[in-house]
C-alpha cells in the first residue's frame, strides 16, 4: 500500500478521501487556493500544499502546480476525486510521466469514453445495448434527415461531445429538423468547439439508472449493482437511491453484465460508473462516468464496502477485494444533496457565512463545510450530502425525512424545502417515478414562507429580550426601555417585523411568568426558556440564531426575521427594472448592450459566470441603455449595478 497520497480535490470529497486513507494508515497531502486556506479538508490533511488563486484553472486545474506539491510532498499517488480533472487523459498521463500513480483508470480509458458518438460505437461493438440512433461520422444534412426518418419521430440531438443536456433538442416532426440540427451545430460550437451531432429516439420518460462497476489490473471485474439518480433538476441530480425501486432481478443481472462487458471494451481499472435510461423494461447505454461519483455512498451502504479503500487498493496492485459472488445487496440507501442555493431565485448558488450549521448524527454526513465556513462563488455550492439506510425502502425514506428535519442551516438559502417536499411526495414514495417528476410535480419547487406562529412568537419574544435601538435619544429614560414600562398603555411594547414581502406588528405585555403576543387579532400567551418555547399550553423545541437578520428554525424550516426600527430614518429607494444588477458575485464573461442601444423586455444583456454556472442577465423592461457599469472579466459582488436603463422620457 502506497505510504503517502496528495488528494487533488476540495470540499466533501477530499474530507471522504483523507478519512479513509488515514483509516488505512496512509498519510494524506491536501492541496488548495487561496479561497481554501482555511478549509475544512486542509485542517484534515497530514500536510497541505497551496496551489493557486481561487479560481479553479488557476488552482485545482492547474497541472504544473499540483504536480510541483506531489514533488515535494513525495505523495507517492494522487487521487484527483470528481470533477476537476478526474477525467483528464492528459492530467493522468501527466501523473505517470511524473512517477507519481494516478488513482483511477488508464488514460486510453478515460480517451475512449470521453466522446459520445465514439463510446457508442465501441459500446455497439462490445454488444452493449444503444437507443436506436446514429452515430456517425458523416454530418451532412440528408445524412441526418435520413437517420431521423430511420430512427422514427420523436427524435433526440446531442452534440457529440456534450454531457449535461447541453445542446440536446427534441424534434417532433421533421418540419422542423432543419433549424433543430442548426441550433445544436451552434450550442455544440460555442460550449465544447465541435459543431456533431448525434441523433436518438427520443424516450418519453427514462428513468435514469447507472451501474457501479470496479475491475483490477489482474484482468477481474465486476459490478455493485444500481443506483436511481432519476431525481434531476436541469440535469443537475439531487437524490439518489440504491438499489432502485421496483428493479426486477433479470434485468438488474443484464445491466450489471453490460455495464462490466463495457468496462472491458476498454481494459478499465479501477471505479467506473456506466449510465442506462431504462423505459419499459429495456435499458440503453448513455455513457460512462471514469471516476468515482458523488453518489457512490449509496452502493456503499448496501454492499457493505468502502469504494475508496477498493480505489487504493486497486491502483496499489492488489486484487479487488471482493469477486462478484461475494456480493449482495443489504437493505436500501438513499443520498440527498444539501446545496446553497435559493428557491425564490431560481435555484440560483446562494452565496455567504454557514452562520449556524447542524447535521443530523442519524444519518452519514459528507460535507467539506462546517459552520463559520463561507459558500463562494469559486466552487460548486453543495452543503453536505446525507445518506440513510435502511433495511427496505420504507424505512431509509422514514429515516431521511427525520434527518431532513434536523437540519439547521443558517447564512445562505438551502434547497432543503425542496428535498423535504420529495421526500414527503407520494409519488416519490411509491418507487414509481423517472427524470420527468419534478415537471409533473411543481408544487415541490414551490415554498410557502409564511412563518408560522410559533415562529413569530419566538422571533418577539427574543426582542423582547434583547436592549432597546441604538438611536434612542435618551437610553436610560423609561420611554426606551423594552421592559414593558408605558404609562397608561398597560405596559404595552410594540415589536415590528418583516419576513420577505411581509410586515409583522406585535403587541405584547407581560403577563404573570409569561408574555401575553397579539398580532392579527389573535391573542398568544407565551415564554421563551432554554432554547424551548412556551405557547399557548404546548412546549415547542426550536433553535434561535441572532445575526443581521434574526433566524428562527422549527420545524425542520428557518425563517429570517428582519427586525424593524419603526424610528429608523427610510433609506434609499432600492433599485428596480430600470438597472440590473448582479444576482450573485460572479465574473462578467460578455456585454451583450452598449450605452444608447434600444432594447426590448426580456433581451439578453450581460452573461454572468459564477459556481460554474453561466447567467443570462435580461432586459426587465422596453428601454434605453444610458449605462454599462461592467466589462468582460470583471469580477462582481451581489446586487452591483450591472446596466442602467434612462429614465423615461
Ligand atoms: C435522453 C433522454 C431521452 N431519450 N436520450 C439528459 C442528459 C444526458 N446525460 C442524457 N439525457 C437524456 N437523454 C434519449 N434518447 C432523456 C434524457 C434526460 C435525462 C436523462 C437522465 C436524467 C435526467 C434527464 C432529464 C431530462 C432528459
Amino acid at each position: 500500500m502506497f505510504r503517502k497520497i496528495l488528494i487533488a480535490n476540495r470540499g466533501e470529497i477530499a474530507c471522504r478521501i483523507i478519512r479513509t486513507a488515514r483509516r488505512m494508515g496512509v498519510a494524506t497531502v491536501a492541496v488548495y487556493s487561496d479561497a481554501d486556506a482555511g478549509a475544512l479538508h486542509v485542517a484534515m490533511a497530514d500536510l497541505a500544499y497551496r496551489i493557486g488563486p481561487a479560481a479553479p484553472r488557476e488552482s485545482y486545474l492547474n497541472t504544473a502546480a499540483i504536480l510541483e506539491a506531489v514533488r515535494v510532498s513525495g505523495a507517492e499517488a494522487l487521487h484527483p476525486g470528481y470533477g476537476f480533472l478526474s477525467e483528464n487523459a492528459d492530467f493522468a498521463e501527466a501523473c505517470a510521466g511524473a512517477g507519481v500513480v494516478f488513482i483511477g483508470p488508464p488514460p486510453s480509458a478515460i480517451r475512449a469514453m470521453g466522446g459520445k458518438s465514439q463510446s457508442k460505437a465501441l459500446m455497439e461493438q462490445a454488444g452493449v445495448p444503444l437507443v436506436p440512433g446514429y452515430h456517425g461520422v458523416a454530418q451532412d444534412e440528408a445524412t441526418l434527415t435520413e437517420a431521423a426518418a430511420r430512427i422514427g419521430y420523436p427524435v433526440l440531438i446531442k452534440a457529440s461531445a456534450g454531457g449535461g443536456g447541453k445542446g440536446m433538442r427534441v424534434v417532433e416532426s421533421a418540419a422542423d429538423l432543419p433549424a433543430a440540427l442548426a441550433g445544436a451545430r451552434r450550442e455544440g460550437l460555442s460550449s465544447f468547439g465541435d459543431a456533431r451531432l448525434l441523433i436518438e429516439r427520443y424516450l418519453q420518460r427514462p428513468r435514469h439508472i447507472e451501474i457501479q462497476i470496479f475491475a483490477d489490473a489482474h484482468g477481474n471485474a465486476v459490478h455493485l449493482f444500481e443506483r436511481d439518480c432519476s431525481i434531476q433538476r436541469r440535469h443537475q441530480k439531487i437524490i439518489e437511491e440504491a438499489p432502485a425501486p421496483g428493479m426486477d432481478p433479470v434485468l438488474r443481472a443484464a445491466m450489471g453484465e453490460a455495464a462490466v462487458a463495457a468496462a472491458r471494451a476498454v481494459g478499465y481499472v479501477g471505479a467506473g460508473t456506466v449510465e442506462f435510461i431504462v423505459e419499459g423494461g429495456a435499458f440503453h447505454f448513455m455513457e460512462m462516468n471514469t471516476r468515482l461519483q458523488v453518489e457512490h455512498p449509496v452502493t456503499e451502504a448496501i454492499t457493505g464496502t468502502d469504494l475508496v479503500e477498493w480505489q487504493l487498493r486497486v491502483a496499489a496492485g492488489e486484487r479487488l477485494p471482493k469477486m462478484q459472488d461475494a456480493l449482495s445487496i443489504d437493505g436500501h440507501a438513499i443520498e440527498v444533496r444539501l446545496y446553497a442555493e435559493d428557491p425564490a431565485r431560481n435555484f440560483l448558488p446562494s452565496v455567504g457565512t454557514l452562520t449556524h450549521l447542524e447535521l443530523p448524527a442519524t444519518a452519514r454526513i459528507e460535507s467539506g463545510v462546517r459552520a463559520g465556513d463561507a459558500i463562494t462563488p469559486d466552487y460548486d455550492p453543495m452543503i453536505a450530502k446525507l445518506i440513510v439506510h435502511g433495511p427496505d425502502r420504507a424505512t431509509a425514506l422514514a429515516r431521511l425525512r427525520i434527518a431532513l428535519a434536523g437540519c439547521e442551516v443558517v447564512g445562505v438559502q438551502t434547497n432543503l424545502a425542496l428535498l423535504g417536499a420529495i421526500a414527503r411526495h407520494p409519488a416519490f414514495a411509491s418507487g414509481a417515478f423517472d427524470t420527468g417528476f419534478i415537471g409533473r410535480n411543481p408544487e415541490v419547487l414551490s415554498l410557502d414562507a409564511t412563518p408560522p406562529t410559533t415562529a413569530i412568537a419566538a422571533a418577539a419574544l427574543h426582542l423582547l429580550g434583547q436592549p432597546a435601538p441604538a438611536h434612542a435619544a435618551e437610553p436610560h429614560s423609561p420611554w426606551s426601555t423594552t421592559d414593558a414600562f408605558r404609562l397608561n398603555l398597560q405596559g404595552e411594547v410594540t415589536v415590528h417585523l418583516a419576513i420577505d414581502d411581509g410586515m409583522l406588528t406585535i403587541r405584547s405585555r407581560p403577563d404573570g411568568d409569561a408574555w401575553h403576543l397579539s398580532w392579527d387579532d389573535i391573542a398568544h400567551h407565551a415564554r421563551l426558556s432554554h432554547g424551548t418555547l412556551w405557547l399557548d399550553g404546548t412546549t415547542i423545541p426550536l433553535t434561535l440564531v441572532p445575526g443581521e437578520r434574526l433566524t428562527v428554525l422549527t420545524a425542520g424550516r428557518p425563517y429570517a426575521f428582519t427586525v424593524i426600527d419603526p424610528l429608523a430614518p427610510p433609506s434609499a429607494a432600492p433599485p428596480g427594472a430600470d438597472h440590473v444588477l448582479a444576482p450573485i458575485p460572479g465574473r462578467i464573461t460578455a456585454v451583450l448592450c452598449a450605452p444608447g442601444d434600444t432594447v426590448a423586455k426580456g433581451q439578453p444583456l450581460i452573461i454572468l459566470e459564477a459556481m460554474k454556472m453561466e447567467m443570462t442577465l435580461t432586459a426587465a423592461m422596453d428601454g434605453t441603455i444610458a449605462a454599462v457599469r461592467c466589462a468582460v472579466g470583471d469580477m462582481v459582488q451581489e446586487r452591483a449595478d450591472l446596466v442602467d436603463f434612462a429614465a423615461e422620457a
